[in-house]
C-alpha cells in the first residue's frame, strides 16, 4: 500500500493554551450555531500553518488518509458527570469541548443535524446508555460495534447519499478501564487485503443496508427498513468508496453473504486502532473507510466514557432536498 491511511497532528502546548483561553469564553453553540462556527473559525485559523494545512488537506483531497488523530487539544477545566441518557449534560458550565469539536468540523465542512439522531442536535454526545448496551448503535458498550459507516435513512432508497461526508469524534472522558478502542479500516487497505473475486462481488448491487437503529425504532416499530439493492464498494479502483450499515446488511445471495463476511474479517486485519483519551479527537472520512468500536465496561454512574461527535457535510447544497424548512442544517 503506497497511500498512507493514518496520520496524526499534535497541537503544540503554547497553541493549545492560547486557544483554550479564547474557547473558554464561548457560549453554548446550541444557541446560535452559525455565530459559534464563525468564532471557532477565527480561533482555529490561527493554528500553525503546517498543522492547519494537514487538517484542511484531510477534508479537501482524495489521496489523503481516511482517518487522522488530533492530539493535545484544549479541554474544559472541569466536567460534569457523563450523561446516562444519551446526553446532552444539563450542567456543563463551559463549552470548550463543543467548540473544539466544531472548530475541527469547520475545517472539513458544515456540521449537520438529523431529526432521528440525537434530536437533530449538531453536537452528539456518544455515551453508553443502559437500554442500548447490546445494540449496534453509539449507545452500545457490551458488544463489538461492527465495522460500518454512518448512514441516514432517505426516501430516495439510498442511505449513503445524504449521509455525512465526515465524522469528528472528540473525547471528553475515557472509560474507567481505558479499554475502549475505536477502529478505522480504509477501503484502500481492505481492497488490497481481499481476493479480487471477493471485491468483484462487493461491487455488485447485491446488498441492502438497514436503516439506523434509531430510525427503525421511531418509524417502523423496530423492524428493518432496507434500502434498495446496492454495491458495498464503488468508484475507481485506487479511490474506492465503501458503505456498510451498522444495523445489518441483507446480502441477496450466498456468495454476497460470504463476501460480506470476508469484508468484516479484512477490516479487522487492516484496521488502525486508537484509544481515544481526553484532549484527543479523531477525524473520520465516512466514505473512504469503515469504523468500529470494541466492547468496554459501562457503569452508568457518571464516570463512563464520553465522546462528542459531529456529522459533517462538505456542502449543504447537495442535501437541500432533505433540509427541514426554517432550519438550514437539519435533515428530516
Ligand atoms: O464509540 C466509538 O468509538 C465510535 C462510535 C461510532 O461508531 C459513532 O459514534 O459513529
Ligand atoms: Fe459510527
Amino acid at each position: 500500500m503506497t497511500v498512507k491511511t493514518f496520520a496524526e497532528v499534535e497541537i503544540p502546548d503554547q497553541v493549545r493554551d492560547a486557544m483554550g483561553e479564547e474557547l473558554i469564553g464561548l457560549p453554548d453553540p446550541a444557541h446560535d450555531i452559525d455565530y459559534s462556527m464563525t468564532r471557532v473559525h477565527q480561533i482555529f485559523a490561527r493554528l500553525p500553518v503546517d498543522e492547519l494545512r494537514q487538517l484542511l488537506d484531510f477534508g479537501r483531497h482524495v489521496d489523503t488518509p481516511g482517518v487522522t488523530l488530533v492530539r493535545n487539544l484544549p479541554a474544559d477545566p472541569e466536567l460534569p458527570p457523563t450523561p446516562v441518557d444519551g446526553g446532552p449534560a444539563a450542567d456543563k458550565k463551559t463549552f470548550v469541548a463543543e467548540s473544539v469539536l466544531l472548530g475541527l468540523s469547520g475545517l472539513l465542512g458544515e456540521p449537520v443535524g438529523i431529526t432521528t439522531e440525537k434530536a437533530g442536535r449538531f453536537v452528539h454526545d456518544v455515551v453508553p446508555v443502559a437500554t442500548g448496551a447490546t445494540s449496534q448503535t453509539n449507545m452500545g458498550s457490551a458488544v463489538f460495534l461492527n465495522f460500518h459507516n454512518d448512514i441516514v435513512y432517505d426516501a430516495i432508497g439510498r442511505y449513503d447519499v445524504s449521509n455525512p461526508d465526515f465524522l469528528v469524534l472528540s473525547c471528553l472522558r475515557q472509560d474507567p478501564d481505558g479499554k475502549a478502542v475505536t477502529y478505522y479500516a480504509d477501503a484502500r487497505d481492505v481492497v488490497a487485503a481481499l481476493p479480487a473475486e471477493m471485491t468483484d462481488v462487493l461491487r455488485k448491487p447485491l446488498f441492502r443496508l438497514n436503516a439506523p437503529g434509531n430510525y427503525c425504532r421511531e418509524h417502523a416499530g423496530g423492524e428493518p427498513v432496507y434500502a434498495d439493492p446496492m454495491p458495498i464498494i464503488s468508484g475507481p479502483e485506487d479511490t474506492p468508496e465503501i458503505a456498510v450499515s451498522a444495523n445489518g446488511v441483507l446480502a441477496l445471495t450466498g456468495t454476497a453473504q460470504e463476501a460480506f463476511d470476508r469484508l468484516q474479517a479484512a477490516c479487522r486485519e487492516v484496521a488502525h486502532q486508537v484509544r481515544l483519551a481526553p484532549g484527543t479527537a479523531l477525524l473520520i472520512n465516512n466514505r473512504k473507510g469503515l469504523h468500529a468500536r470494541s466492547q468496554f465496561a459501562a457503569r452508568y454512574d457518571g464516570t463512563d466514557r464520553w465522546l462528542q461527535r459531529t456529522y459533517v457535510r462538505r456542502s449543504l447544497w447537495t442535501i437541500r432536498y432533505r433540509l427541514t424548512t426554517g432550519d438550514r442544517r437539519v435533515m428530516a
